[in-house]
């Protein structure tokens, strides 16, 4: 079976619908086609400040909705990423094969960057495209479904991987971005030219999975549209309805024109309270998934601690074969 590898902040607590449809989605239908490794990123995490007791809370709410959103650790690997150590160490041999300048031309780390200004940046943050490299790499993933948010970093990752397989000699698969199309880019509801996010969307153009259903009802009814009344995809003309019409398509497996067809000769008013709907009827059993995970620590540790161990096999034998084709000597 090819291979997959991805991975989720576990920072903001909750997932965001973006996250969902981008990524977590496609995660869930791709452990019963490939071998799946998916991890909570928390070394990514600590790129930004993080205080040591919400962090350790976020990562198991990360794992808890990960299960709850139908990762079956029968079907997939699931890990965090701080208990495979290989992550780190191989992050540290793909930094010394990366330019500065290519570094520098990561446009995620200019756009946080600039919001946070220099002072407040870290080095780390600067160097996570490269630590993403490592993730992929270790497992020789085929493909890494992500939002398109990250095809620069995968395209990152190709290159290192192709550069270090020329210079020593084939180590390394050269992974493909998995990126469907229609939910690739999840945008605000207050600002649908711009997507949706923990770090950059207001509050009320952010549906977080775990707030209560009823406020993120509020936040579709309030949805920013534009003063035609015709629903119509048309990305360009009509983000906001756009952006509607791909989340109400996808939480229903309805098609975009069967939809526009359904609401033909209607207003915003009924396809946002119709979409809000949907939204609470999905999220609701998400969320009591998500506590009865939470509410079994033990379960959920041990979930975590048999994906490691399931991880570490092929990340350490990656690693290996790295160090012996860079002339490590080897420990005794
Ligand atoms: N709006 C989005 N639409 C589609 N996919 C998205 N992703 C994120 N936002 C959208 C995808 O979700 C996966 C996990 O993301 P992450 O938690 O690793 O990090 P992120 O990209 O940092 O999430 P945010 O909200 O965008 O946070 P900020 O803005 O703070 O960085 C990834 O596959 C991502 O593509």
């Amino acid at each position: 079976r090819p291979r997959v590898l991805s991975g989720i902040q576990p920072t903001a607590g909750s997932f965001h619908l973006g996250n969902y449809l981008g990524a977590v989605r496609q995660w869930v239908a791709l452990q019963e086609s490939h071998d799946a490794f998916y991890m909570v990123v928390d070394l990514h995490a600590i790129t930004v400040p993080q205080d040591p007791e919400e962090l350790r809370a976020n990562t198991r709410f990360a794992a808890a909705q990960l299960l709850a959103a139908g990762l079956d650790p029968e079907r997939c690997t699931l890990f965090v990423q701080s208990h495979v150590p290989e992550h780190a160490q191989l992050a540290w041999v793909m930094n010394c094969l990366t330019g500065f300048g290519e570094a520098s031309r990561m446009t995620q780390f200019k756009d946080k960057s600039a919001k946070q200004g220099a002072d407040r940046t870290t080095v780390g943050l600067f160097t996570y495209p490269i630590l993403q490299v490592a993730d992929i790499l270790l497992y020789q993933a085929n493909a890494v479904p992500v939002g398109e948010d990250q095809r620069q970093h995968i395209e990152l990752t190709r290159d290192l991987a192709e550069r270090f397989n020329t210079r020593y000699a084939p180590t390394f698969t050269v992974p493909e971005p998995y990126i469907v199309k229609e939910t690739a880019k999840i945008y605000d509801l207050q600002d649908p030219t711009s997507k949706m996010s923990k770090s950059a969307s207001s509050p009320k153009g952010l549906v977080n999975l775990l707030d209560e259903p009823k406020a993120s009802a509020k936040k579709f009814k309030s949805a920013v549209t534009d003063t035609d009344t015709v629903i119509r995809y048309d990305a360009e003309q009509k983000p906001g309805v756009s952006n509607l019409l791909t989340i109400y398509s996808t939480l229903t497996g309805t098609s975009i024109p069967e939809l526009e067809e359904r609401y033909e000769g209607k207003g915003y008013g009924a396809l946002k309270t119709d979409l809000a709907e949907i939204f609470v009827e999905w999220v609701t059993p998400f969320r009591t998934r998500t506590e009865e995970y939470l509410d079994d620590p033990e379960t959920l540790d041990s979930v975590l601690a048999k994906g490691a161990e399931k991880a570490r096999a092929v990340a350490a034998e990656t690693l290996a074969t790295v160090y012996d084709r860079i002339g490590f000597v080897p420990a005794k």
